[in-house]
Parts: structure tokens; C-alpha cells; sequence
């Protein structure tokens, strides 16, 4: 089964994705409007007040890359840290599955944390399915986990429209879903919990999701982790002004924003913001959208919401979850929660 539509995204991964070895690894193309939708959105969001651009759109081809960089930094510590939870506890977080599994993970990037779990339980998966937005990322994570599972199906869409394809994709067995990398942080806490009702919804009695979500810390550490020296995270936010100028015909100068994280403590949540260092205008050619920027106008990117321990367990409690269990790393403050079904 595949799915294209005529949108210049669409197009870049039009056809099965190239893998000679293996003709049962696919990629599903969920949403062939997705060039229009990313119009339709960053026209209506550059328009609030204050400014705003989801902060999704920050995953083109570059935009994985720049990420994948940002992992690596000494001072962004959540990859690191993941990473070491679930090789140290690999076993005992499989431990509930008993015969084949099926997994699924809802933004894979890299496929690097699915790859890390699977291979320290010295583990296989029946079939896995992996949904990103990003086709850069789904390509490297089928490339990586296709040794660990008879079958890889990589849905390239949203949350969303991932979820809503995971059931109609079961092999049949008991389902464990990963939601890594504190990308929960970047829903405020209603849409995270809405999310999670969503996630829950989707599994079945027997089924688990495994989530891993930032901690709060020191600002200090997490102003240097989202204001690196190297400036990597600056680029990463200024590829969404790239992006619009390359895919909708865009204006920006991207010298003419500075990149600004700050700490906001009564919401417990990190914000990236590009600020507009002079007065100037901007046009996106696709939807006839001009924009007049102050100087000093801020144009919001990003929120990552961080949180405690026991927030997590009564989110998932909230969301329907039967009981979750804590792995938590308690230097860089990152915890892993299985929920149960
Ligand atoms: C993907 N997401 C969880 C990252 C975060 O920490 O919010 C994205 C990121 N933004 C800046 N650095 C990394």
C-alpha cells in the first residue's frame, strides 16, 4: 500500500524508499496535502499575537540534521540520558512481553532509541512501526531497526494520522508504543494530555506506552542547552525561516532574527523564540501573506515543557493508563515511564 499526493513533500519520497534487500519495508505517505496544510498553518500563526510558527515545521531534510547535532551537544542532555535508561533497563521494561511484540514509536527521528532498547534486551520485534513527519528521519530509522524486526512499516505523517493507521498495521501481539525524547514537552500540558487520552485510546489490554519526558532542572542548564555556545540550536530554529523561503516562496532575511531561549518558570516550560532585529517586512509568495516586524517583535517557535516525576504517573493516570513504573536518571533529571494498559 502506498499513498502520494502531488505536493512538492510528497514528491521527495514518492515510491517505495530504496532498499534491494527487502521488499516488505514500506513508507506510507499519510497526508499528500501536507505542502498545503504547512502554508495554510504558518499564514494563520504568523498572523496571531503574539507571533508564532509550530514548532513541527523544524523537521525538513536540514532540519533532522541540525537536530541529530543538537543530541550530540554536551550541554543538550536528553538523548544522552534516554539513551543510557534504556540500555541500563532494557530487560526489565520488556519484561512485561512474554512471545513476539509489536512495537510502534510516534516520532522515531534516527531510530537510535528504538534500536538501543531492542538490542540490549537482545530482543526482535515482530513488526514495527515507525510514524515521523520527517521522510530524512524515517529513512534512517527503517534503515537502523530493520535487522531487529521480521517487518517495518514507516507511516510518514502526523501524530495523528500515525495513530489513527497503528491499529489497521497490528501483527497480532501484544503492542508497546514509545514516545521518546521529550517530545511530550513540546504540547502544553492540556494538548499533552489530550495526547496521551489519544495514545491510550489506541492500545489495547495487554499493550503499554513507554514515554520519556524531560525533568525540571536548573535554568542555567537549560538556557545552555537551548542557547548552545556552537550555536547549533540557533541555526535549528532559523531553518524554519530556510524552510518557508525555499517551499512557499518566503522573504526572510534570516541575518534579521536572532534566536532567544528563555526560561518561562509559572508555565515550567523552555520557549524559543526569532526576534526580529530590525523593522522590516516580509512576504510569503504562496499565500499573498506581508508581514510588518518591529524591531524586537518576537516570533515564538517553541515551547518544551519540563516536568516532575509524579506529574508524569497522574497524566497517565488522567489518560486512562493503568498503572506506569519510573526509570529516572537523576543527574541530567530525565525519566522513562512505562504505562500499562
Ligand atoms: C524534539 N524536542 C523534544 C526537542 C526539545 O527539547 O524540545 C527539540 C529541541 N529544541 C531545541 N533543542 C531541541
Amino acid at each position: 500500500m502506498f499513498l502520494a499526493g502531488g505536493s512538492e513533500s510528497s514528491r521527495h519520497a514518492a515510491g517505495r524508499l530504496s532498499d534491494p534487500g527487502r521488499t516488505d519495508h514500506e513508507v506510507l505517505i499519510l497526508d499528500p496535502e501536507a505542502q498545503a496544510q504547512f502554508a495554510a498553518e504558518i499564514t494563520e500563526s504568523l498572523q496571531r499575537t503574539p507571533r508564532e510558527l509550530p514548532s513541527k515545521y523544524f523537521y525538513d531534510a536540514l532540519g533532522t540534521a541540525l537536530f541529530e547535532a543538537i543530541c550530540q551537544l554536551p550541554w543538550y542532555r536528553i538523548t544522552r540520558s534516554e539513551s543510557a535508561l534504556l540500555a541500563r533497563h532494557a530487560s526489565d521494561i520488556l519484561e512485561p512481553f512474554h512471545g513476539p511484540l509489536d512495537l510502534a514509536e510516534l516520532g522515531c527521528g534516527s531510530g537510535t532509541k528504538l534500536f538501543t532498547l531492542l538490542q540490549h534486551a537482545s530482543a526482535r520485534a515482530s513488526r514495527i512501526q515507525l510514524i515521523d513527519l520527517s521522510r530524512a528521519a524515517l529513512e534512517m530509522a527503517r534503515t537502523q531497526v530493520a535487522p531487529l524486526a521480521a517487518d517495518v512499516i514507516a507511516l510518514a505523517g502526523s501524530y495523528e494520522e500515525g495513530l489513527s493507521r497503528v491499529p489497521l498495521h497490528r501483527n497480532g501481539h501484544p503492542l508497546l508504543m514509545l514516545f521518546l525524547g521529550s517530545n511530550i514537552g513540546n504540547f502544553d500540558r492540556a494538548a499533552a494530555l489530550a495526547l496521551l487520552i489519544r495514545i491510550r485510546d489506541t492500545l489495547e489490554p495487554g499493550d503499554a506506552l513507554l514515554l520519556g519526558a524531560d525533568l525540571t532542572k536548573p535554568s542555567h542548564e537549560l538556557l545552555l542547552a537551548y542557547d548552545d555556545p556552537l550555536q547549533v540550536t540557533a541555526a535549528f530554529n532559523r531553518n524554519v525561516l530556510r524552510r518557508i523561503n525555499d517551499e512557499l516562496g518566503g522573504s526572510f532575511d534570516l541575518d534579521g532574527f536572532a534566536h532567544r531561549a528563555c526560561w518561562n518558570s509559572r508555565e515550567q516550560r523552555m520557549e524559543m523564540h526569532l526576534v526580529s532585529t530590525r523593522r522590516q517586512e516580509v512576504r510569503v509568495a504562496a499565500t499573498d501573506l506581508v508581514l510588518e516586524l518591529e524591531a524586537g517583535e518576537s516570533i515564538w517557535t517553541e515551547s518544551s515543557y519540563k516536568y516532575e516525576p509524579g506529574e508524569i504517573l497522574a497524566a497517565g493516570t488522567a489518560a486512562g493508563f493503568a498503572h506506569g513504573d519510573q526509570w529516572i536518571d537523576d543527574r541530567a533529571r530525565f525519566a522513562l515511564t512505562r504505562f500499562a494498559v
